[in-house]
């Protein structure tokens, strides 16, 4: 491989850089998150490339480094949401809680970035501003926010799926006197909520976490809800000292559980039918669920997500409980008037969410029956009343799974620009390759299960095929992949037909589908068909030397 140049680390390329000379290596990616980590560990250590991640923030964490907003947790299970390639790492790492809250993350990723001595060679607070393919050299220019340029053969966006924060666009918020945040780019020495009257737009996975926790120290918090949503309790504990105990001796056996099950998680959906079950046993079930808690409620029956029918039993149950918890009929009514099936949006965990609303400090607004119109120097105008607020929190989630690539200038062959290609909605090969983007590999991007499934499942197998795919490559002396648009069209049928066997694109709203966005295309973007499937797709392709894709030395 005669244009390498020796291993630079991270403090040669800034000088480089510095000197107005175009830094070389062989790998570059973008994003230091879970994939982005695992990725510079790949192609360093196991393939010994020259590689380096260049990273927005100041820290690794990616999603985990921005989103620090009150009562951030994951809502896998902790011993899941973890690398499962090393067993030195599972055996030395400990997680406390069910489910891992924010800070904790970032101490198993700034762990996993030491022990692999992965820092060196991530540069942050990099932002990447352009990527445009050079045909001639077969090279990616890369261009920093800072100006900055550098040149790779292989280039692997590792941006994660919801890291591009959506504000939506309320006039007169810039007139606003007091302070506003998004969730997704959350300040990093905290709010400071006491005393303070708070308005929160959004109930999703993030206004479900966060309202409990803001709701604590605030004078008052008025929660503005546009789409009722469904909510399981967490049940988080911390874990006892039997259950790490099991955990120790049993990686293995959670590792072959995760990576057979439908979404990554180490818990398999039941066979039973919801409605094979009567009345009487489906109640029971559903109660059993309720008290085990978390992602595992929706596991209780098998055709859940795509029976409408069957749905509509999990609907009820989980409305009655909300009107069951919550003690103001009226409020009650209001967060219980969901207009969608149940977990055909990403279903939110919560702790003590509806029993928010019982706090005399609390009160809700049904923005759907009122809109907001505006945003005045004193607080939120919605149709018929002015709320006078101090803070306004945005929970309004993201410009999901493209918004990450598009905000990034990226060109392929003959200047072709990412948001051309993807003008219709993104189409992919495998959620992996874009037709027109050589040695381009976009980890977890849209077209793949990713969102679907337990993330870190979903990230190792994808870094893991695209560390091989470049393996083989250098093996086989191929200097350039790419697969080809009648590969892309037919996967992007497949992710359609995987869709449409679901209830999941019969949402108004959904992140999934890009409906939350003004303007941007209406296509379900993650791969329905699950992880299992996915997997052994992935791995045919492979085995078949990467049919779909045009290898050429
Ligand atoms: O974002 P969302 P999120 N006026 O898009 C409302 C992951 N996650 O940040 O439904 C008024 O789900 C919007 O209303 P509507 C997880 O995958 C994981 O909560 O569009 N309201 C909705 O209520 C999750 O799914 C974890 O009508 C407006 C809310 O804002 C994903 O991130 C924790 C509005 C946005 O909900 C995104 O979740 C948190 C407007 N103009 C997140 N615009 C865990 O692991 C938007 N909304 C636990």
């Amino acid at each position: 491989m005669e244009h390498l140049i020796a291993m630079p680390d991270a403090t040669t390329l800034r000088s480089d850089a510095r000197s107005g000379q175009v830094a070389e290596v062989d790998a570059l990616i973008i994003g230091a998150g879970f994939s982005g980590l695992y990725q510079l560990l790949c192609l360093r250590d196991r393939l010994g490339l020259s590689a380096q991640v260049l990273e927005a923030g100041d820290g690794v964490g990616g999603t985990w480094y921005w989103n620090r907003y009150p009562g951030a947790r994951c809502d896998s299970e902790s011993h899941s949401y973890s690398y499962y390639f090393s067993d030195e790492l599972l055996e030395e790492w400990e997680w406390s809680e069910r489910y891992p809250e924010q800070p904790e993350i970032m101490r198993y990723l700034n762990h996993v970035a030491d022990r692999f001595d992965l820092k060196r060679d991530i540069r942050f607070g990099t932002r990447v501003t352009s990527a445009h393919y050079d045909t001639a050299a077969n090279r990616w220019l890369v261009g920093t926010e800072a100006g900055e340029q550098l040149t790779t053969k292989f280039l692997i966006t590792a941006v994660g799926c919801l890291s591009t924060a959506n504000i939506p666009d309320i006039p007169g918020l810039d007139t606003f006197a007091g302070d506003w945040y998004h969730t997704g780019q959350w300040p990093h020495d905290g709010v400071d909520f006491t005393g303070k009257r708070v308005g929160q737009i959004g109930t999703g996975s993030t206004g479900i976490q966060a309202a409990p926790v803001i709701a604590k120290t605030a004078a008052h918090l008025t929660v503005f809800q546009r789409t009722a949503n469904y909510s399981v309790p967490a049940r988080n504990v911390p874990l006892t000292p039997e259950f790490k105990r099991y955990l120790k001796q049993s990686y293995a056996e959670i590792r072959r559980l995760m990576h057979t099950t439908t979404n990554g998680h180490p818990f398999g959906i039941s066979e039973r039918l919801a409605l094979d079950t009567t009345p009487e046993q489906r109640q029971a079930l559903y109660e059993a669920a309720w008290e085990t808690g978390g992602l595992q409620f929706r596991s209780t029956f098998q055709d859940l997500l795509f029976d409408k029918a069957a749905n509509d039993t999990a609907a009820d149950f989980l409305r009655g409980k909300i009107r069951e918890i919550v003690k103001d009929p009226a409020t009650a009514a209001i967060l219980a008037d969901i207009d969608h099936p149940f977990a055909a949006k990403r279903p939110p965990i919560d702790t003590n969410y509806f029993e928010t609303f019982n706090r005399d400090n609390v009160s809700l607004v049904d923005v759907r029956a009122t809109p907001i119109e505006r945003i005045t120097p004193k607080g939120i105008v919605t149709s018929d009343a002015e709320y006078e607020l101090d803070i306004i929190v945005f929970a309004t989630g993201f410009d999901a799974m493209t918004g990450p690539l598009l905000n990034i200038d990226i060109r392929g062959r003959d200047g072709l620009s990412m948001k051309d290609a993807w003008q219709a909605g993104p189409k992919s090969y495998l959620g992996l390759q874009v037709a027109g983007f050589p040695n381009l590999f976009t980890v977890t991007g849209p077209g793949s299960p990713s969102v679907l499934c337990n993330m870190p499942v979903a990230i190792e197998q994808h870094v893991e095929w695209i560390t091989d795919c470049i393996s083989y490559m250098n093996e086989h002396e191929v200097e350039r992949i790419e697969t080809t648009a009648e590969a892309a069209d037919k996967w992007a049928e497949e992710v359609n037909t995987a869709a449409n066997a679901t209830l999941l694109p019969q949402v108004k709203h959904s992140w999934y589908l890009g409906a939350n966005i003004p303007g941007k295309p209406r296509v379900f973007m993650p791969y329905a068909g699950g992880m299992l499937r996915y997997r052994d797709i992935c791995s045919d392709v492979a085995a078949r030397n990467y049919e779909g894709f045009v290898l050429s030395r």
